[in-house]
């Protein structure tokens, strides 16, 4: 484990921990692998690969164009809930808010995209008619870099840029569509975008979240619905069906994920956010890194 990204390394943590793992069908399962060290050095400053330094070996063109293009801003701000002021992540001004006893899927399956819930999910359809499509994503945190996580597709990075970029501007920008590097995650730099392409031929409502915890967990969470008629069309597990009556008679529908609403802030709030809903500043982000 690299170190290099906490703020303080607890005493008793141990770092290195090995386990082994095994590939192909050996029936050696009794001595210890020979294998060794990778020889070069992670750097001290904690930041994702570079990516110009990483190149697709199974080369893939993107498509030279898309038929959609969608777009999510996330960032840091504040929420107010009974007199309460907390601190959450926005997607598209929307923090997400997981209510266990409503899921999407089930829900667009049998009643379409009306089922969403607007005020509790960020969500961006793609129809069916749609067979590539972009995902812009704003990260308005100018001092947060968030590692962006999708279920359910392999996207290639299209382009990237310091700023924001609207749908309508997404028209008129350089794409690189030549083997461009393919992931399911992506740290994009606090004040940065990224357009990501996928093709749009796997029916689902995947999630689009940032991938360190305690930001998910406050809110950092977007859906994006791909094929809604085909989503209609999932022959679902009756093992799944089943979940829907397995709730309590005494358990409301409208329940949210335990302690979802009820935890508080971890610090004093109001050193954290100089009470902007957006763009916080360095100062305020700094503060905010040690929390990670
Ligand atoms: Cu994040």
């Amino acid at each position: 484990m690299n170190t290099d990204c906490f703020n303080w390394v607890d005493d008793t943590l141990n770092a290195t921990v090995y386990t082994i793992l095994r590939y192909g069908n050996t029936t050696d399962n009794s001595s210890d692998p020979t294998t060794s060290d990778w020889s070069d050095t992670i750097g001290s400053t904690c930041v994702d690969l570079d990516e110009s330094l990483l190149v697709p070996v199974e080369e893939k063109d993107a498509q030279s164009t898309t038929d959609a293009v969608v777009s999510f801003n996330s960032s840091f701000g504040q929420l107010v809930s009974d007199g309460e002021t907390y601190g959450r992540f926005f997607v598209n001004d929307t923090s997400y808010t997981n209510y266990i006893y409503q899921p999407i899927l089930e829900g667009i399956a049998s009643e379409g995209t009306s089922f969403i819930n607007t005020s509790a999910v960020a969500s961006a359809i793609f129809e069916d008619d749609v067979w590539t499509g972009d995902i812009i994503i704003n990260n308005l945190d100018a001092n947060l870099d968030h590692p962006y996580h999708l279920h359910g597709n392999e996207f290639q990075i299209v382009a990237r840029g310091t700023g924001t970029l609207s749908v309508d501007d997404a028209a008129s920008i350089d794409y690189n569509t030549t083997n461009p590097l393919r992931r399911d995650t992506l740290v994009i730099p606090g004040g940065d975008y990224a357009v990501l392409r996928i093709s749009n031929d796997n029916p689902g409502v995947w999630v689009l979240h940032c991938h360190i915890a305690w930001h998910l967990a406050e809110g950092f969470l977007g859906i994006v619905v791909s094929r809604p008629n085909g989503i209609a069309d999932i022959d679902f597990p009756s093992s799944m069906d089943d979940l829907c009556s397995s709730r309590p008679d005494f358990v409301s529908a409208d329940t949210t994920e335990p302690g979802r609403r009820r935890r508080a802030w971890p610090i004093n709030f109001s050193n954290l956010v100089k009470g902007k809903r957006h763009g916080i500043n360095g100062h305020s982000a700094q503060k905010m890194r040690r929390h990670f």
